[in-house]
């Protein structure tokens, strides 16, 4: 992958003008990418003063913020958008109409890049499963770059010229606007709603995901979630992954007659479930995923399941902060749709709210245009006290209550985390509470009160060892 600048800037002198759009994290390093092959760019951003803009390379002289500038998008001979802003943005959707050709970082990146790529998306787990991927890869003497959605931007991998394997979590904005991405291994993990801001209904979402498929070598299948199944040649190589014992060359669970579950490969038995550090059920599905994305890509069993034992999860992911007051506090800040809180209260449903136990759930902040409604089943059954946040925190509870929410699951309109507090003390000290752990799974985006979901998350344990620390004080 070594480059020669000098030729590249011959040859890349001529191409046009290329216009990055936006000036966050990608479309820094999309600038730079580009500069550096001799392109001549351009940079447009809505802010006035980007936060990023210093760090521009000096040749490129074109800077418009301030807007988004329509008249330079029209100049441009090809757009490089950053995957949040929306194809629908005036000037964007001008320049398309203008048949100028918008692509992402993603495309640049699948165009120069000479490892093999795994490719992950879904609406959850990416992060989990992308993490766990690059791992086993790096436990196994692989040189592996693990980049995009993730947090670091997938042109920065190029600058490592001995990689021999990409693995790349990927948003569905990131993948609207690719083609041919040609994965050596391509998933979709899972679907539920999110994003529908952007991309419209399901199937606009669905689309964007599954573009992801597009060129792939092989592909990985989650068999209990139909949406994730890819329309591919049937002789392409397929593993699937699933909750119920699997076929011959599939993974799976397999439940021996004292209960003991395991994780499974056909007949084989891999691993007892309770050798994970984590937990819940979603959480073997991630496994197997993991395990089934590593074997496509050529990596031995072994290994990936030393590595699995090792894993210890992510931040702010159904993370246990403390006890306080004999109550367990969890942080799932990142259950930022309703199919991650799904996840969360019936994962934490089963361990504390079998019987007379119930769970207090956090819910809230901006609802990306959700039917919340669906949480309903997964409240009645698991949760006696729901808090509401943020912007959206009234119409969730509407939706709730639309889905008939039961009359004994009491509903608390808070606005703030600080005031959730409050309440959580109140209601946890009733006799009659029955609040056994507090989740915070808003299933909602947080931009609305914090720079994001690891500024939520910090913010809700630092008022859990508040309240533990003023516990312990009294
Ligand atoms: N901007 C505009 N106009 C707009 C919106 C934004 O000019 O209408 C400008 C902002 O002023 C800002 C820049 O665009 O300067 C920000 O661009 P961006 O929002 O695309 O953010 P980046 O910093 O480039 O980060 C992006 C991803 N962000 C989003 O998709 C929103 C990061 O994912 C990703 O880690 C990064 O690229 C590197 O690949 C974050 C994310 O929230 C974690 N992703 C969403 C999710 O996981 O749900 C999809
Ligand atoms: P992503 O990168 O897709 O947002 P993460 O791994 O960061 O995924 O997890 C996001 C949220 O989804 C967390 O709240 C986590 O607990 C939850 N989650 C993890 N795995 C699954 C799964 N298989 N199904 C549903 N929710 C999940």
């Amino acid at each position: 992958m070594t480059t020669n600048t000098a030729t590249e800037a011959l040859l890349h002198k001529g191409s046009g003008l290329q216009v990055v759009v936006g000036l966050g994290q990608s479309g820094l390093s999309v600038a730079h990418y580009l500069a550096k092959q001799g392109y001549q760019v351009a940079v447009t951003d809505a802010q006035v003063t980007p936060k990023l803009a210093d760090k521009l390379p000096a040749e490129i002289e074109i800077r418009q913020f301030g807007e988004i500038d329509a008249d330079l998008l029209q100049q441009a001979a090809r757009i490089i958008i950053s995957p949040g802003i929306s194809l629908e943005t005036a000037a964007v959707a001008a320049a398309r109409q203008a048949n100028i050709p918008v692509v992402s970082d993603i495309q640049l990146f699948c165009e120069a890049c000479t490892a093999p790529i795994v490719a992950i998306t879904g609406s959850n787990a990416k992060s989990t499963v992308t993490t766990l991927v690059g791992q086993m890869a790096a436990d196994a003497g692989v040189n592996v770059g693990v980049g995009g959605n993730i947090g670091v931007p997938a042109l920065t991998l190029l600058d490592n010229s001995d990689m021999e394997l990409a693995v790349l979590e990927l948003s569905s904005f990131q993948l609207e606007t690719v083609t041919n991405l040609g994965a050596k291994v391509a998933t979709v993990l899972n679907m539920s709603p999110d994003h529908l801001d952007r991309h419209g209904d399901m199937l606009g979402y669905h689309q964007a995901k599954h573009r992801i498929f597009q060129g792939a070598k092989s592909v990985m299948i989650n068999r209990e979630d139909a949406l994730t199944r890819p329309l591919v040649a049937d002789n392409l190589p397929r593993i699937s992954t699933g909750i119920h014992a699997p076929d011959k060359g599939q993974y799976g669970l397999i439940t021996d007659t004292e209960g003991q579950t395991y994780l499974a490969r056909g007949t084989e038995r891999l691993l007892s479930a309770d050798k994970l550090l984590i937990k819940g059920r979603h959480n073997l599905l991630n496994a197997q995923a993991a395990l089934a994305l590593g074997e496509l890509a050529g990596l031995p069993l072994e290994s990936m399941l030393t590595t699995l034992q090792q894993f210890t999860g992510l931040e702010h992911r159904c993370q246990y902060v403390a006890n306080a007051a004999g109550i367990d506090y969890f942080n799932d800040s990142k259950g930022t749709n309703i199919g991650s809180t799904m996840a969360a209260i019936e994962g934490l449903g089963a361990v504390y709210a079998p019987k007379d136990g119930k769970l207090l759930l956090i819910l809230g902040g901006q609802g990306k245009g959700q039917q919340f409604g669906e949480l309903t089943p997964f409240i009645n059954q698991y949760v006696s006290q729901v808090l509401f946040i943020g912007e959206d925190g009234q119409q969730i509870e509407q939706h709730l209550r639309a889905a008939k929410v039961s009359d004994d699951v009491a509903l608390h309109q808070c606005q703030t985390l600080e005031n959730a507090f409050a309440t959580i003390q109140q209601v946890t000290t009733s006799s009659l509470s029955q609040v056994q752990a507090v989740l915070l799974s808003p299933a909602c985006a947080s931009f609305d009160q914090y720079s994001g979901y690891a500024a939520r998350g910090e913010h809700f344990s630092q008022l859990v060892n508040q309240l533990d620390t003023a516990q312990s004080e009294a």
